[in-house]
C-alpha cells in the first residue's frame, strides 16, 4: 500500500498518523478549493462527456430528470458532468402542473428548469396533451369545456416556461399500437375528434412561438403501420401549414422490440418532410457488449440524419429507471459508466478520455474493509482494447462522508470536497486489457452508502 501523502518527522502512533494524513488531504482539498477551481473545472470539461461528444457533432445529449433526486450528490454530479439537455420525467405532465382546473402548480418542474438553466443545459418540455397522467377532472368535462381546458392548459404551461424550453412534446402517444393506423381512444380523441391534434399545435405556436413543437410517440422507431400513420399526419400538417417542427421517437428498446434495422431510414423519411427528428426517451434493456452495440447503433442512426438534432436517454441511472430491472441506461446503480456509455462516446467520434486514438478504460468498485465509522474502497481500472498512458476516475461521496486517505492514485477535489478526481500515481501506463487499482478511506460520519464511481476516461 503506497500512500500519496507524506508524513513528516518521526512516525507518530497510528491514530495521530491517520489524523495527520487526513489533515494533509483536507488541506490539499482546501487549497484547491481556494485557488484552483478554474483550473479544475477546465480539466473536467476537457474530458469527453456525453454532452461534449454529442456537441462535437452538433447534437445535444439529454436525460430525463426527476426532481426528487436533485438532492442526491452523485445523481447531480453525473447529470451536471455528462448531459446538455434535460426532460422532466413526470413534473410537467398534466396531473403535476394542473391537478385541478385552472389551478397550476409548477414547483417541481421549476426546480428542474432552474437547475438546468444554472448549468447551461437545454430543457425539453414533456408533455402538454396526453391520455395518461391526466387528472380525473379532465375526463369529466363535456366537449366545449374540454376544448377550452385543453387550450388553456397548453397556453398557461407554455407561457409559464416561455423562452426556456427548446422543444415541447405538444401531443404525446395519440396513435394506437398495432396495424390499424388509427388514433388512440382518449378524452381528447373521443370528444374533440382527430382535429384535437392540430388544434393543440396551433394553440402551442401562439403560446410560445420560439419553441419547437413536436409530436412524440413509441413503437414508431422503424417503418411500420403506426409510424406510417404518424408520417401521414405530419405530411398532411406540413401541406396545410399546421405548425409542427419536430417528431420525437421515444425509442424504448428491449429484446422483444430491438433497435430496428430501418431506424435511420425511418428517421430520414420524417426529416424529408421538413421536420427535425429527436430521439426522446431512449433506453435499451440488457447489459454488456450487446447493449453497447445497440446504443452505438442508435447514435449512428441519428448521426446519419442531418435533421436528427439530439438524443435524450430516459434517466441518469439504472436504479431510478421506470424499468430498472432491465438495466436500460448508461450508468449503473452506482453511477459507474457502463460499456454502453463508451459505445455512445465512440459512436459520436469521441475518445472516451480527451486523449488520442481509441483509448478507453472501464472501472469496477469494491469495498475492501469496513469498520465502525469508516470503510476502504478500491477501484480497479482496466484498459480497453488498446494500451493507455493515463486515466481519470471521479469518485463522489455523500456528505457528511469525507475521504480521509488515498493510495495508488493522485487525487484532486472539486469545490464541494465531495468529488475526488483520481489520476495515476505512476500507474497510468496499462497494456490493452491490463488493470491497476487505487484505494481510499471514507469516514462515514453516519452515512455508510457506497461512493458513486464515475466513468473512466483514458488517454
Ligand atoms: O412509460 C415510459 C414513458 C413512455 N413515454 C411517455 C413517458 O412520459 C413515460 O414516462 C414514464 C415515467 O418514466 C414514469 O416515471 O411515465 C410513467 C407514467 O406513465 C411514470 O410512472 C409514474 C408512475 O406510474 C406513478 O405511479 C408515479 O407516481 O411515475 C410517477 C412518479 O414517480
Amino acid at each position: 500500500m503506497i500512500f500519496t501523502s507524506v508524513d513528516r518527522g518521526p512516525a507518530p502512533p497510528p491514530r495521530r498518523r491517520f489524523l495527520a494524513r487526513r489533515a494533509l488531504v483536507l488541506a490539499t482539498a482546501g487549497l484547491l478549493a481556494a485557488g484552483g477551481v478554474g483550473a479544475l473545472s477546465d480539466t473536467a470539461h476537457a474530458a469527453t462527456t456525453l454532452g461534449s461528444a454529442a456537441a462535437a457533432q452538433g447534437r445535444y445529449f439529454g436525460t430525463a430528470v426527476a426532481a426528487n433526486h436533485l438532492g442526491e450528490s452523485a445523481y447531480v454530479s453525473t447529470l451536471d458532468r455528462e448531459f446538455s439537455s434535460v426532460t422532466p420525467e413526470n413534473e410537467m405532465k398534466w396531473d403535476a402542473v394542473e391537478p385541478s382546473r385552472n389551478s397550476f402548480s409548477f414547483g417541481s418542474a421549476d426546480q428542474i428548469v432552474s437547475h438546468a438553466q444554472s448549468k447551461g443545459m437545454k430543457v425539453r418540455g414533456h408533455t402538454l396533451v396526453w391520455h395518461s397522467q391526466l387528472p380525473g377532472w379532465v375526463a369529466g368535462l363535456g366537449t366545449a369545456d374540454l376544448r377550452t381546458a385543453m387550450n388553456n392548459h397548453i397556453t398557461q404551461v407554455m407561457q409559464h416556461y416561455k423562452g426556456k424550453i427548446h422543444s415541447w412534446d405538444v401531443v404525446n402517444e395519440a396513435f394506437q399500437d398495432g396495424n390499424s393506423g388509427a388514433r388512440r381512444s382518449s378524452p381528447f380523441q373521443d370528444k374533440l375528434g382527430s382535429g384535437f391534434i392540430e388544434e393543440a399545435f396551433r394553440t402551442a405556436r401562439a403560446a410560445d412561438p420560439a419553441a419547437k413543437l413536436c409530436y412524440n410517440d413509441y413503437n414508431t422507431d422503424g417503418v411500420n403501420a403506426k409510424s406510417t400513420a404518424v408520417y401521414n399526419m405530419v405530411k398532411d400538417f406540413k401541406s396545410r401549414g399546421v405548425p409542427i417542427d419536430c417528431v420525437g421517437f421515444q425509442s424504448h428498446f428491449n429484446s422483444a422490440s430491438p433497435v430496428p434495422a430501418d431506424y435511420r431510414a425511418n428517421l430520414q423519411r420524417f426529416a424529408d418532410l421538413g421536420v427535425d427528428v429527436q430521439i426522446t426517451e431512449l433506453d435499451i434493456e440488457g447489459s454488456g457488449a450487446s447493449q453497447a452495440t445497440s446504443y452505438g447503433n442508435v447514435v449512428k442512426a441519428c448521426l446519419g440524419v442531418s435533421r436528427c438534432t439530439g438524443i435524450t436517454v430516459w434517466g441518469v441511472t439504472d436504479k431510478y429507471s421506470w424499468r430498472s430491472s432491465g438495466t436500460p441506461l448508461l450508468f449503473d446503480g452506482n453511477y459507474a459508466a457502463k460499456p454502453a456509455y463508451d459505445a455512445v462516446i465512440s459512436a459520436f467520434g469521441g475518445t472516451g478520455g480527451g486523449g488520442g486514438g481509441n483509448a478507453t478504460c472501464s472501472v469496477s468498485y469494491s469495498r475492501t474493509a469496513s469498520w465502525n465509522g469508516g470503510f476502504n474502497g478500491q477501484v480497479t481500472v482496466t484498459a480497453g482494447s488498446t494500451a493507455i498512458s493515463g486515466w481519470t476516475v471521479a469518485v463522489t461521496v455523500t456528505p457528511p462522508q469525507k475521504v480521509s486517505a488515498t493510495w495508488n492514485g493522485s487525487p484532486t477535489w472539486d469545490s464541494s470536497g465531495n468529488v475526488m478526481t483520481m489520476r495515476p500515481n505512476g500507474n497510468g501506463n496499462l497494456a490493452a486489457g491490463a488493470s491497476t487499482s487505487f484505494g481510499f478511506t471514507v469516514m462515514t460520519n453516519g452515512n455508510t452508502s457506497a461512493p458513486a464511481i464515475g466513468n473512466c476516461t483514458a488517454s
